[in-house]
């Protein structure tokens, strides 16, 4: 029989009668090669031929069949090459990682063992001297949130303010002796970085969340700053104090009067002058806006930092070019600094780089209206310590958490007050 004028070679002949015994391929294949294997360029190339007679329409088997059954017949045989390949990628991947592991199996094997080995410590175990950094800015002092305003998120007023300069002192006492029990520490550095005062007119009603006009909130404040200094003389030899000014403090409009114009400066200075008899302190407070304080050699900047512009958050990029800025104005004077300290945007932050580490510290009230019902942010009251070690600079550093429970305030007091 012949099909499309091509002549029915034997060995299709006996394919197509082996396929309609019912046999499968790969037995059709055996025994059709076997016979006739010399016809074919090789055993590939003949199965390949073989498969395709059995499915072209020249295959007896295959007429009579309609051209959709043909199509399924063709599809099962496609799906089934296709597993084929499947499997056999498998099997390869299977046997590629059996090479791998078995090739780190026989290295491990060849590995000689461990023998111990007797390490001695080489460390100096009469650790220096490190210097304590205590971070203070953004107290806010004067600042008024009450429970019902916020539907209890928050609440702040002159009485937590006073518990908060406990819990700060207890911190600082806390972190203090447990490191004093491994190094000799004997010099604190506050670094005072503005908003101390809330002030009174910065925004518009703010005399509607405070709680003390600015003439207290200034001699008040004064007050509890050197309370805390005086207290730290029970644990340290020499407390030097350093102060910047930050923008709540500014007496008129903005750019209405110079920066130093400021309650702030003023706080440091009232300061500075009733603690005048103590000799442990050394005071560095000027009419800048900025101060670089030396530790060690390592140089600290710091600025209150509210020039930085910023929108909900931490602004990063705005502080890192802020930090080159300064690192070029302050070449003028040949001062090359090595760690930034700035306060204002109330969420507590350390900031590497690559020369330069910047710190920002966290502050007093929490969550104000404004953070809240604006920014969805309240932040955990926070104060950054942190130590200066001769060789390593900056090591450890502490959050020291200036929560009070306010469940214990005395009510009646407050109630009082408010009523002024
Ligand atoms: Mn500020």
């Amino acid at each position: 029989m012949a099909t499309n004028g091509k002549s029915m070679t034997q060995w299709r002949v006996e394919a197509s009668e082996l396929q309609a015994k019912g046999l499968t391929f790969d037995e059709i294949f055996t025994m059709i090669y076997r016979k006739y294997g010399t016809k074919f360029k090789s055993e590939a190339s003949a199965k390949r031929t073989l498969w395709r007679y059995l499915h072209s329409a020249d295959n007896p088997q295959n007429q009579g069949k309609t051209f959709e059954e043909n199509v399924t017949e063709m599809k099962g045989a496609i799906r089934k090459k296709a597993e084929r390949i499947k499997e056999r990628e498998a099997i390869m991947m299977k046997a590629a990682t059996d090479i791998i592991i078995d090739g780190v199996l026989d290295a491990i094997q060849e590995r000689e063992h461990y023998v111990p080995k007797v390490f001695e410590v080489t460390h100096n175990v009469n650790y220096s001297e490190e210097t304590i950094v205590l971070m203070i800015s953004d107290i806010q002092a004067g600042t008024y949130i009450t429970r019902e305003s916020t539907g209890g998120l928050n609440e702040y007023n002159w009485e937590v303010l006073e518990r908060q300069f406990d819990a700060l002192y207890y911190g600082l006492e806390e972190i203090v002796l447990r490191h004093k029990m491994v190094a000799p520490i004997n010099n604190l550095h506050v670094h005072l970085i503005g908003d101390i005062v809330e002030g009174w007119d910065i925004f518009k009603g703010q005399t509607h969340s405070i709680d003390h006009d600015i003439a207290h909130q200034l001699l008040d404040v004064v007050d509890l700053i050197a309370d805390f200094l005086d207290r730290t003389r029970a644990l340290f030899k020499h407390i030097h104090v350093v102060g910047v000014p930050g923008n709540h403090g500014r007496i008129g409009r903005r750019g209405e009067n110079p920066h130093y114009v400021n309650y702030d400066y003023i706080v440091y200075k009232f300061v500075e002058k009733l603690l005048k008899n103590y000799p442990e302190f050394s005071w560095q407070v000027s009419e800048s806006w900025w101060q670089v304080d030396t530790i060690y050699g390592y140089n600290f900047l710091m600025f209150h930092g509210d020039d930085i512009r910023g929108w909900q958050g931490i602004p990063y990029y705005g502080i890192d070019r802020a930090a080159k800025n300064y690192r070029e104005l302050l070449e003028l004077l040949g001062i090359r600094y090595d760690y930034m300290e700035i306060g204002h945007f109330h969420m507590p932050s350390e900031l590497a780089g690559v020369t330069t580490e910047k710190f920002v510290n966290g502050c007093w009230p929490g969550g104000t209206v404004y953070s809240m019902k604006g920014l969805g942010a309240a932040n955990t009251p926070i104060q950054k310590l942190f130590a200066v070690h001769p060789k390593q600079g900056v090591t450890y550093r502490y959050p020291i958490r200036l929560v009070v429970d306010k469940d214990k305030l005395d009510v009646s007091r407050r109630q009082e007050r408010s009523k002024q």
